[in-house]
Parts: C-alpha cells; sequence; structure tokens
C-alpha cells in the first residue's frame, strides 16, 4: 500500500519539528509500512506543486497532518485538489483541525478524521483500507474502529470515540532521521539560540561558540483545561528522562546542537520526573528553555536548580491580571499565585516573557486596567520587559467556541463553523485583523485594550528600566500625522525643516504606537489617541462604511456601559454549560464529545 503523510504550510514561515507526523510514520514503519514524509510545511512546496507530487506518485492513502485549527482552507483545497487528481485515493485527516470534524467530512473530500493521537488508529484504519474498497465501504467494521468520526451509510457524522491515550513509555522519540531523509533538518534547527538563551551570560561560553538550537519535548498535555486552551490530549504524560536525553543527544551529536527549546505545554507539573530529567540535564552542560510552565508548579528553589542545571528561561503562562479573567478561564490559578510566581523568576533571574491573553467575554476597562497593573510588577520585579499579548481567540473543541456559538457569533450549522474556520484560517491569536469580539464592549474598545497594555509595558520599561523617554518632536509628529494624510505631513516637514531641524530629526525616529507609552507629552491622552489609532487602522482593513459601523457599535455599547455592572466571577465551562443547546440529531451528538474537549 502505497501512504504519504504530508504536513501543511502553517503561518508565513516554517515553524519547527512535525513531531506528530513524526510519530506516525514512526508507529506506520514499525508495522510494516513504508510511507512517503510530504513535509510542505518546512519546504514550502508551491500548491501546484503539491499537486504535481501527488499526481506522479499517485498514493492509495493520504494522510493529512492539520495540526492547528487555523488550517482549514489549505485542508480543504488540498483535498479537493487531491480527489480531482486520484478519485479513489483514501484522504485521512489526522491533528487539532479534527475538532472540526463534521465541516471537514461535509465540506472537504475526507474519507476520516482520526481523533487525538493516531499512532494506533492509523495502523487499524489502513488494516480496513487494505480490505475494503471506497466503493464497498463496511461501515459495520469501521464503526468498531475507536479514534475514528467519519460520515455513516446515512450521511450523518459518526464519532467511534476515543481511543485509548498512549502510555508514557508509548510515546515515540522523534526519529530525526525521517526529517533527514524527506525534508530538510536545516530549516527546523535554527543555526542560533533564541534572545531567550543569549539573554544568558553562559552563552557566551566560549565552548558553546557555533552551537545551534533545537527543540525538544519532555511531556505531552496539561494538568489543567483552561477555557480558551483546545485540550485533545487528557491529562498530561511526562516522559522518562531517558527518552528525553535520546532527542537531546541525536540533535547534539549529528546536528551541532547546544541550546534546547522544551516545546511542552506544561512542563515541570510532574515534580518527581522533572527533578530527575534536571539532574540529568545539568551533567550535559547545555543550555534550555521551556515553553509553557504554571506558576502553582514552581517556587523559587525549584527553579534554581532549572537554572543550575543550564535553563535560561521559563515561559508562564498568566494570562490575566484579572482575578475575574482567571476564574473565567477556569486556570485554577489566583492572581496571589500570579504574583508569586513572578517573584520565583526575580528570585532567579531567569528570562521570560509574560503571556497575556485579553479579550475573554468579561473582560472590561477595570480587568484590563488590572493586567496593567500586573505588567508593571512583572517589569518592576523581573526587569525583564518582554511582554506578548494575544486575543483570546475560540478554538473548535474550547468553552469559548462553544460560548461564541451559543451567543451567536460563530452560528450553529456546520457552514457557518466552516465561514469561521475560513475567517481565522492562518490567523496568529495576536492578529488583529480576523477578531472576534467576545467581550460586552465595541470591538474599538477591545483593540484599544491592545494598544493601552503595549503602552503599559513602555511605560514600565521608562519607569524601572530607564528606558529612554520618546522625543516630543516625535510624540508631536505622530499625533499631526495621525490626524492628518501624507500630504499635510510632507507639508509640516517642510515648513518646519529650516526653523526647527531637531523636530524633523526627531520625529524621523521609529515610532509606533506603544511607544506612546514613554512619551511623556502622549502618555496623558492615550486613550483618545487609541481611539483614533484603532479607527485608521479599521479604516484601512475595512472601509469608510464598516468604520462607521464599528463606529455607531461603540457609541450605543458606550452609552450602556455606564449602567453595566462589572461581569461576575464565573467560569466559562459552566456558562456555556447553561446556555448550550442539546444536540438535535445523530451528527450534532457524534460532534458533543469533541466539542467538550478532553
Ligand atoms: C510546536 C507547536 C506549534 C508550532 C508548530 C506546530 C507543528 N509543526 O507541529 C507553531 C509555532 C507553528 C504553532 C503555531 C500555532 N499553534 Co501550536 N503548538 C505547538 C505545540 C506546543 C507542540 C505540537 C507538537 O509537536 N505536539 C506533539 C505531537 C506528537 O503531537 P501532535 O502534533 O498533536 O500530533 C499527534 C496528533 O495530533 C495526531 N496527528 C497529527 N498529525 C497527524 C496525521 C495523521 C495522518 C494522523 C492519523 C494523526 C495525526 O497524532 C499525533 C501523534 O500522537 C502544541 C501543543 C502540544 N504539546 O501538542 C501547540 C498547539 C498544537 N498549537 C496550538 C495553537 C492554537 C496554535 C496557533 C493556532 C496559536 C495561535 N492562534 O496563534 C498557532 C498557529 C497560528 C497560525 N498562524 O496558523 C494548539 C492547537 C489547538 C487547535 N485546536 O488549533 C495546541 C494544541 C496548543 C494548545 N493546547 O492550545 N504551534
Amino acid at each position: 500500500m502505497k501512504i504519504v503523510i504530508m504536513t501543511i504550510p502553517l503561518r508565513n514561515a516554517t515553524g519547527g519539528t512535525p513531531f506528530g507526523s513524526l510519530a506516525i510514520i514512526q508507529s506506520l514503519r514499525e508495522a510494516g509500512y513504508d510511507p512517503y514524509f510530504l513535509d510542505v510545511d518546512t519546504l514550502r512546496h508551491t500548491f501546484p506543486e503539491v499537486v504535481g507530487f501527488f499526481e506522479q506518485y499517485k498514493p492509495d492513502v493520504i494522510g493529512i497532518s492539520a495540526v492547528v485549527s487555523t488550517s482549514y482552507a489549505y485542508t480543504r483545497d488540498i483535498s479537493h485538489a487531491l480527489r480531482k487528481i486520484l478519485p479513489n485515493v483514501r484522504i485521512v485527516i489526522g491533528g487539532n483541525l479534527c475538532a472540526s470534524a463534521e465541516v471537514l467530512l461535509r465540506s472537504c473530500q475526507v474519507d476520516a478524521c482520526v481523533l487525538a493521537e493516531g499512532e494506533y488508529i492509523i495502523r487499524d484504519l489502513l488494516a480496513y483500507y487494505a480490505l475494503h474498497s471506497r466503493i464497498l465501504e463496511n461501515y459495520t467494521a469501521l464503526k468498531g474502529i475507536k479514534g475514528l468520526v467519519f460520515l455513516d451509510e446515512d450521511g450523518e457524522v459518526f464519532n467511534t470515540g476515543y481511543a485509548r491515550q498512549l502510555s508514557p513509555e508509548e510515546i515515540r522519540t522523534p526519529d530525526m532521521s525521517i526529517i533527514e531523509e524527506f525534508s530538510n533538518i536545516e530549516k527546523i534547527i535554527s543555526p542560533k539560540p533564541c534572545g531567550f538563551i543569549t539573554s544568558d551570560p553562559r552563552s557566551l561560553e566560549p565552548h558553546r561558540a557555533g552551537k545551534r538550537e533545537g527543540i525538544v519535548f519532555a511531556s505531552k498535555g496539561c494538568i489543567n483545561r483552561c477555557t480558551f486552551c483546545h485540550r485533545w490530549d487528557k491529562g498530561m504524560r511526562t516522559l522518562s528522562p531517558e527518552k528525553v536525553l535520546e532527542q537531546i543527544s541525536y540533535l547534539q551529536q549529528h546536528h551541532n546542537v547546544g541550546f534546547f527549546r522544551f516545546a511542552d505545554e506544561c512542563f515541570g507539573a510532574h515534580k518527581k520526573k522533572t527533578a530527575e530529567l534536571v539532574a540529568e540535564l545539568k551533567k550535559l552542560d547545555i543550555l534550555w528553555t521551556v515553553g509553557g510552565v504554571r506558576v502553582d508548579t514552581v517556587d523559587t528553589e525549584t527553579l534554581q536548580t532549572w537554572k543550575d542545571a543550564g535553563c535560561t528561561a521559563v515561559n508562564y503562562g498568566i494570562e490575566s491580571g484579572s482575578p475575574t479573567i482567571l476564574v473565567q478561564m477556569e486556570k485554577n490559578i489566583s492572581l496571589e499565585q500570579n504574583f508569586r510566581g513572578i517573584d520565583d523568576l526575580a528570585n532567579t533571574g531567569l528570562d521570560s516573557v509574560l503571556q497575556l491573553v485579553i479579550g475573554m467575554p468579561a473582560e472590561s476597562p477595570d480587568t484590563i486596567k488590572e493586567t496593567g497593573r500586573l505588567i508593571h510588577y512583572f517589569i518592576n520585579k523581573t526587569r525583564r520587559a518582554v511582554v506578548s499579548i494575544n486575543f483570546a481567540q475560540a478554538l473548535p473543541g474550547t468553552p469559548l467556541y462553544e460560548y461564541d456559538r451559543a451567543i451567536g457569533l460563530i452560528g450553529h450549522g456546520w457552514r457557518e463553523e466552516e465561514a469561521y474556520l475560513i475567517r481565522v484560517f492562518n490567523k496568529n491569536a495576536a492578529d488583529h485583523s480576523a477578531l472576534t469580539n467576545h467581550t460586552q464592549y465595541s470591538l474599538i474598545s477591545l483593540r484599544c485594550w491592545m494598544y493601552l497594555l503595549y503602552q503599559e509595558v513602555e511605560r514600565a520599561k521608562k519607569l524601572y528600566l530607564g528606558a529612554p523617554q520618546v522625543p516630543t518632536g516625535c510624540a508631536l509628529f505622530y499625533a499631526i500625522w495621525l490626524h492628518s494624510s501624507g500630504a499635510v505631513v510632507r507639508l509640516v516637514k517642510r515648513a518646519l525643516k529650516p526653523v526647527a531641524p531637531e523636530f524633523i530629526a526627531a520625529a524621523e525616529i521609529p515610532f509606533n504606537e506603544a511607544d506612546i507609552g514613554r512619551s511623556p507629552l502622549l502618555y496623558p491622552f492615550r486613550a483618545y489617541l487609541n481611539f483614533l489609532i484603532v479607527l485608521r487602522d479599521l479604516y484601512r482593513l475595512e472601509g469608510a462604511a464598516k468604520t462607521l459601523g464599528h463606529l455607531w457599535e461603540h457609541i450605543g455599547k458606550s452609552f450602556h456601559g455606564l449602567l453595566r455592572e462589572q461581569q461576575p466571577a464565573i467560569d466559562l465551562r459552566k456558562t456555556v454549560g447553561g446556555i448550550s443547546q442539546l444536540p438535535s440529531s445523530r451528527s450534532e451528538a457524534s460532534m458533543e464529545p469533541l466539542r467538550r474537549g478532553r
């Protein structure tokens, strides 16, 4: 049987190791198959190149790895193109996009969606495909394979239920030689370490010169279920130190990697196993950073042992400075714990990024102010000023997505859901251009909040880290630019050049919205300026008519806001439980477990 596993291009640039595809290929090899790997994400083949490859290769089965829900449009288009040239090929999709199984099955050319970890499900499916053609489907047999969603004999969505989750021992060590054979490892391993490693003076030690940076993982899943996060794994599993060391040692020996990034979502939650791993890492004299850490799973002492073992940075998912929002997120972390987590960082001097999510349904000017205070605390305490702010993006399989469906922001039918998936295709959560406003405030307010918080970052940098002020000329010029067309700006420049050259020189310093925070002149007027900036952004993005519509919404909601009370702190999962409708068809009932997440 000829099989191809393919990745799809995520975002505009290559984005890391395709661990999901490697796991599937390894499992298939163990079972005696010899799949081809088409790593479109890394190699960035054009669409015609991909189609051309399949036309020539003519596989029997294509497994598409769609690991994020923002990958829908490409998945749909490629599935249609492949069906056209290979009418009988079996097309299977795996990855988080399968939380939208009904859309995939009804609108794409897909035979089956594989739920969660596909290592063993794909084997069962291939065994079935070996015996049955697309024309003569045996639904009784298909329904016996766990972990699948497909359209049954009546055209209804049929979900066979989640398959058994892998034990930590069954999670495969990624075989990077597959990348070497089919893809391009040079595009996956970075020639230089990232800023979170170079911020540590140890990165300059002579014996690390020329070392490269690679990605590894020590665990899968998370101990918590935040209401904006898609959980496809049940709970969390931590690998044995041996499995982690295997990944590290391969990259060290074959690719001169000396700096490592752990792509875990919840590094360190299993304390004993992590302590064992950290003790081993210490012996290796490498430098490493960790992706996701919960503040309630660490303390100063633990972080210090990590630092001593080569850790340079930990990235907490702090998310918000508002107790109301933390409850709505079901973060199971209090604001006090967040502050304590920041203290732990400060005590150890580890680098970090403050990761925030704004725009949950209960977000308001008050909760944004609370988050602003947290930003000040973080920057003042840690002396670090990297803050990453994302909008809460509704991902299928999360309470936030279900909330949006229930209140009509997404809609109930699969066609409306498809329209939403197309809207968020390839969009990062920080992207202003595909925003869904889940809050009770206007879209203009939501967009202003993002600028407001970045201005607090700049303000805090000025106050506590001594970042330079923004020159008055620059600030004034920016204000003029905001209010006028390019022609007026040019006129002002020409008029002022002979009389105030310093003003023009200052004005030409690159300046962005966030810098208002460092301008003593503009900072007091930031609310007003942000409003203008956002109107300008919306006008550029959507034109005059729609901008006027947003303005109208803003006026209406501001008026109502005078009467509105602060929303109570309620976990969004509970809110959704109270407002979502019961499934009214077999297809809807099949989708139910996917909507709930795990
Ligand atoms: C590394 C990573 C990335 C990397 C690259 C991902 C990649 N190439 O795999 C980058 C940086 C690109 C990335 C980006 C984003 N990511 Co990301 N990312 C991850 C992370 C941390 C690790 C992925 C990984 O390697 N997992 C380990 C492997 C083994 O698991 P896996 O990929 O899930 O594969 C298994 C199954 O999915 C399935 N499977 C996968 N492929 C196939 C194929 C077939 C044929 C079959 C049968 C089965 C199958 O079997 C695999 C083995 O068990 C995960 C969290 C996590 N730990 O999973 C988040 C995660 C995948 N990302 C997530 C999100 C939301 C995003 C963004 C959309 C965030 C955003 N809005 O900005 C962006 C994409 C934005 C955009 N513009 O489109 C979510 C996905 C949720 C969802 N429903 O979309 C996750 C799960 C984190 C989370 N819990 O919220 N991400």
